[in-house]
């Protein structure tokens, strides 16, 4: 049976109830088809489904990391999702490269163990997480967020993690504490992209700590039920969904807990296009392009691409708006 749920109008299926990210997009199409043909879906027809989606299974790449439905409002959108092979050929990560196409080709030489994050600044209890001591902080939830790039394309992807809430409310915050700066990795041996000056490095970002301590920040270990692959940030980052792509730092390596609002890589970098805050929002145009549309990934481009209407909050306003009330999102973009 399909349940019925608030937000999402269906149960999801899970991307650890599937092994093959390719078999995933179909699975979910044929689960949405006979969900619309009478709700007569159910796990018992896995067989069934199996052989309606017709489709080559790819062997899964990397190690499994299964996570739990999310019961976190707002979670689990039903769009269709994105194909892996787009979530991780079709990348930004500087530290590899500017184009699209060079952290999947680049990004193999990030090892992502032995890791550490360090936690440091306004908070009681500071220290150094293993990777291993963070994959066990919290249970493992999948997720479903779209992720919108200021760059005006968007993609609908199966992370797994948990909220940052979960890591923050573990070190404690001093009453002091009004901000949280993200810092990733900058490794010259393992990040050719470190040789250009495009960024200053490491790529920094930060939010205000309510923000970081919203569910729906998420702390990602995973996506499509496996260990992130390097290009998309391996072995930890940050999905905040609500926000343009930018905020959403991978290889995060530390995170500091401060007084002052952070200085951020894309605001350093340009000041007059980046602001601090970043909420995606349709009516504050980049000053170079609108915001108003996107292209989601997958659906085809060139001169004839539909656009999307971008929504206000990437579409988490229900879920966020509070954040912002009386702020003028116009000034303090
Ligand atoms: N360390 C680091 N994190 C980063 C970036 C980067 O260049 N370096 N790019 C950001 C941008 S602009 C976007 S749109 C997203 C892209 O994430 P994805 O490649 O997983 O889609 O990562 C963000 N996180
Ligand atoms: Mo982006």
């Amino acid at each position: 049976m399909l349940i019925r749920t608030r937000d999402n109008g269906f149960e999801h299926p899970l991307s650890s109830e599937i092994t093959p990210p390719a078999a995933y997009q179909n699975r979910r199409q044929w689960l949405l088809t006979a969900a619309a043909m009478g709700g007569m879906a159910s796990w018992a027809s896995r067989d069934a489904w199996a052989q309606a989606a017709s489709v080559t299974p790819k062997p899964g790449k990397l190690a499994a990391l299964p996570g739990k439905r999310s019961a976190v409002d707002g979670a689990m959108t039903m769009e269709a999702l994105t194909s892996y092979d787009d979530v991780s050929s079709y990348n930004n990560f500087y530290e590899f490269g500017t184009d699209k196409s060079d952290p999947v080709a680049q990004a193999k030489t990030l090892k992502p163990r032995p890791w550490t994050v360090a936690v440091e600044g306004l908070v009681n209890k500071p220290g150094t997480f293993d990777l291993d001591a963070l994959l066990k902080l919290s249970p493992m939830e999948e997720r479903i967020y779209r992720l919108r790039c200021v760059e005006g394309w968007s993609m609908v992807i199966p992370w797994v993690g948990y909220s940052l809430s979960e890591l923050i409310k573990q070190v404690q915050p001093q009453g002091s504490a009004k901000y949280v700066e993200f810092v990733t990795l900058a490794d010259p041996k393992q990040m050719p992209g470190l040789r250009s000056n495009v960024l200053g490095w490491p790529y920094v970002e930060g939010l205000r700590l309510d923000e970081a301590m919203h569910p729906l920040t998420l702390l990602a270990f995973g996506m499509y039920g496996e260990v992130l692959p390097n290009q998309n940030g391996a072995p930890l980052r940050l999905v905040v969904p609500w926000k343009y792509g930018f905020k959403s730092g991978k290889s995060l390596v530390k995170i500091r807990f401060t007084d002052k609002e952070p200085r951020t890589a894309w605001n350093v970098a340009a000041p007059q296009e980046y602001g601090f805050y970043s909420n995606v929002n349709p009516e504050v145009s980049h000053p170079r392009w609108s915001q108003a549309t996107e292209r989601r990934i997958g659906e085809g481009g060139g001169l004839f691409a539909k656009r999307r209407q971008t929504q206000m909050f990437n579409g988490y306003a229900p879920q966020v708006g509070q954040l912002y009330a009386g702020m003028d999102l116009r000034k303090l973009y």
